[in-house]
């Protein structure tokens, strides 16, 4: 699979690509396969068509890799809080965690719940073609601990931080709690199908660089440590969303580093480039517009070059306004301007 090989930095015959949320409402097949699932999470727990809206942009694009359809928000769902996904507002749990009781009444091995997860891996590597590899993800223990203490999105994550700095020992129960989560989750992932695996921290930059690194990245570390012990020919992917500041910091066990829009590439590549394998960053909203689009790709190209060490990808998900034919251009002319 040419994007197994980029991760590990092995000669492929173009860049690869994919895209965060390469599934989603910018196809309209992805809104007919929804409004027949119902809600949200009725597609997530479909397994037939969660595995027909995975398949659905690697028909339609042509990327090189699929990724699992599904939500970072299922974890703390199956952990006991009652999640529903209002229309137009996005994500609200009916219970939210404050206090250590709250943390301990959070039900151990979840992940052993997530059945529909794996069988949806499953059917879609059986489904895909060779060729493709398939992504599993998860969000950071971070990240899914500001939805579950703040009950939904956040501007300020200001319940969170309040729990983060008045107590901290508070914060690293339920980091710990959903850490333990996460690895049997990748590694049921992983035994089910998933060619790599990604960990999105979207909500890394809401951080300072000392309470980042104890609070998000030690353990997305952990994670990585584990699985890259126990399967390591499985590539780890990590996405920390908006810390280009801290990226002199950035040290550990992974295979690519997933460079966010906000970071310029040159950067990443200076401080980065020779450790991981870099993928990313195009500005998602470039796509509004074919020449912008084109300009963005090339500024990437000029400093990524077409060796090994970049996969591409957008610096953030698609959007649910984007033009469809932007997208299917994006992959064409990324492939044909990296052809060695
Ligand atoms: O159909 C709909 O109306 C729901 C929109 C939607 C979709 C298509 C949500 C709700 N989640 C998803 C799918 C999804 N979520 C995928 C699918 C695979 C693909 O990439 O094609 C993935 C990987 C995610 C991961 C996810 N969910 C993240 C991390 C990545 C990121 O974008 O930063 C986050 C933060 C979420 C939470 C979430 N789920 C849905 C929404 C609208 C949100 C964000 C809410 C907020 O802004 O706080």
């Amino acid at each position: 699979m040419i994007f197994i090989d980029a991760c590990f930095r092995k000669p492929t015959p173009y860049t690869p690509i994919w895209l965060m949320r390469q599934a989603g409402r910018y196809l309209t097949e992805y809104k007919a396969t929804r409004a027949q699932a119902g809600s949200f999470l009725d597609l997530c727990k479909n397994v037939e068509l969660a595995t027909e809206v995975t398949l659905q942009p690697v028909e339609i694009l042509d990327v090189d890799a699929a990724i699992l359809f599904s939500d970072i928000l299922v974890v703390p769902l199956e952990m006991g809080l009652g999640l529903e996904f209002v229309a137009g507002e996005g994500p609200k749990f009916k219970q939210t965690i404050a206090t250590q009781n709250d943390v301990d009444s959070l039900k151990s091995g979840a992940f052993k719940n997530l059945e529909y997860v794996y069988d949806t891996l499953s059917m879609l590597r059986q489904k895909l073609p060779k060729d493709k590899a398939l992504i599993g993800f998860c969000g950071s223990p971070w990240t899914l601990a500001t939805y579950m203490i703040e009950g939904e999105g956040s501007k300020t994550y200001a319940k969170s931080k309040k729990m983060l700095y008045s107590n901290p020992t508070l914060l690293h129960s339920l980091l710990s709690k959903i850490n333990d989560e996460l690895k049997g989750y990748l590694a049921r992932q992983i035994e089910s199908g998933a060619n790599a695996v990604q960990i999105f921290d979207s909500w890394a930059g809401a951080l300072e660089c000392s309470a980042y690194f104890e609070f998000s990245w030690r353990y997305m570390q952990d994670i990585a440590q584990f699985l890259k012990n126990k399967y390591p020919h499985i590539p780890v992917m990590l996405f920390p969303k908006g810390i280009a500041g801290f990226l002199d910091h950035i040290d550990g066990v992974f295979d690519v580093f997933g460079v966010d829009w906000s970071t310029p590439m040159e950067l990443a590549k200076q401080k980065l480039g020779h450790k991981y394998v870099l993928q990313g960053n195009l500005e998602p909203a470039r796509l509004y517009d074919r020449d912008s689009m084109i300009g963005g790709i090339e500024a990437i190209l000029r400093v990524m070059g077409k060796e090994s060490g970049h996969i591409f990808n957008l610096g953030h998900g698609m959007l649910p306004d984007l033009p469809r034919q932007n997208a299917i251009d994006l992959i064409q002319i990324v492939r044909d301007r990296t052809k060695r």
